[in-house]
């Protein structure tokens, strides 16, 4: 099938000329002494928090790639159904071609794929995947996500080995694991990382995994870790993990403020955007490392491969699944700037 760059090419006229404005540069006169001009390429970039450093850094790379190739590259935050729908045909009368989305709620996918295909923007997703109305991904909508096991495993293996160092009996140590099991990838990172620690002896009976809450932001992990302290009054040792920085942080937190510093808590979180911030304070805190992802790849590679496919037709392979690195105090400055991301 022709898409929109290479049907304007072949007519000699620009479906765009008229209707966008900022047309990109003019290409060359053809055979019959019309001039062609290269229609410009748009690329909404969607994500559901805007404030979260993780969707900053992969914006921040997603900048990138549409400044090598001269997309123009809307992004916008998507809380809720409403606003991506919104969202989407604003996309449309911009005359976008396609559209990269870290949607608000997985459930929505049936109804984006209609209204991406609604508005001829092709559609791929980006750390979260869609899923239909029984929970099944789409798997038919090219992803890029993270390999969420293996990463949870990654945090549990690094909880176990600072505990030994600490010479810490598990028995003694209470765990909280600020959940978000609505979201496949966010279940599967916390699922990992609970296989690890029993394998490893922690008992399960000491693990509590807490319901996130309303919103997936650090206030609100805060609240929920608060509710885990005041129920285990006579723990004085604890490790906290998440789906991300921002859950852990919301421990590291809520112990802070009971006296549970970085000798007392060990926090492993995922993202590496968030927990770098505590890693730069002079004092360490009780977050103690982070598996740092990949935002370039995320944010740069998701752009030029929907680039591409809008270019060449050649579409994003269906599954593309990404590994991160452990990051603590003593290496986090070489590996963010390794991945080029700022301190
Ligand atoms: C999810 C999380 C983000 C980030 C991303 C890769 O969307 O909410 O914090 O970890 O996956």
């Amino acid at each position: 099938m022709l898409n929109k760059f290479a049907f304007s090419i072949a007519l000699g006229v620009s479906l765009f000329a008229t209707g966008c404005k900022g047309g990109d540069t003019a290409t060359g006169t053809g055979s019959t002494g019309t001039v062609a001009t290269k229609p410009e390429i748009v690329i909404g970039f969607l994500v559901k928090s805007a404030t979260e450093p993780w969707f900053q850094t992969e914006w921040q790379f997603a900048r990138e790639a549409a400044a090598k190739y001269g997309v123009k590259l809307e992004t916008l935050e998507v809380k809720d159904a409403t606003e991506v729908e919104s969202a989407i045909n604003t996309l449309g009368v911009k005359g976008a071609q396609g559209v990269i989305i870290c949607t608000p709620d997985q459930k929505l996918g049936i109804s984006i794929v209609k209204w991406c295909a609604d508005k001829k923007l092709k559609l791929m997703t980006v750390d979260d995947r869609l899923v239909d109305a029984e929970g099944q991904p789409l798997t038919d909508v090219p992803h890029l996500g993270i390999s969420a096991t293996n990463i949870g495993k990654l945090v549990g293996q690094t909880l176990v080995d600072e505990m030994k160092k600490r010479n810490w009996k598990m028995t003694e140590v209470g765990a909280i694991a600020i959940a978000y099991d609505t979201l496949e990838t966010a279940r599967q990172r916390v699922d990992g990382t609970i296989s690890v620690l029993t394998a490893a002896g922690f008992p399960n009976g000491n693990i509590r995994r807490m319901p996130w809450g309303t919103s997936a932001d650090i206030p609100t992990a805060m609240n929920t870790a608060n509710t885990a302290l005041t129920q285990s009054p006579n723990i004085k040792k604890w490790i906290a993990f998440s789906s991300n920085d921002d859950g852990v942080l919301g421990v590291v937190r809520a112990a802070s403020a009971r006296g549970f510093g970085a000798d007392s808590v060990i926090g492993v979180g995922i993202n590496g955007t968030t927990a770098k911030d505590d890693f730069m304070k002079t004092e360490p805190t009780g977050m103690f490392g982070s598996v740092l992802l990949s935002a370039r790849t995320h944010g740069f590679n998701t752009v030029e491969m929907m680039y591409k496919w809008i270019t060449e037709g050649k579409e994003p392979p269906k599954e593309t699944f990404t590994e991160g690195s452990l990051i603590t105090r003593e290496n986090f400055k070489a590996k963010l700037e390794e991945e080029g991301i700022k301190l």
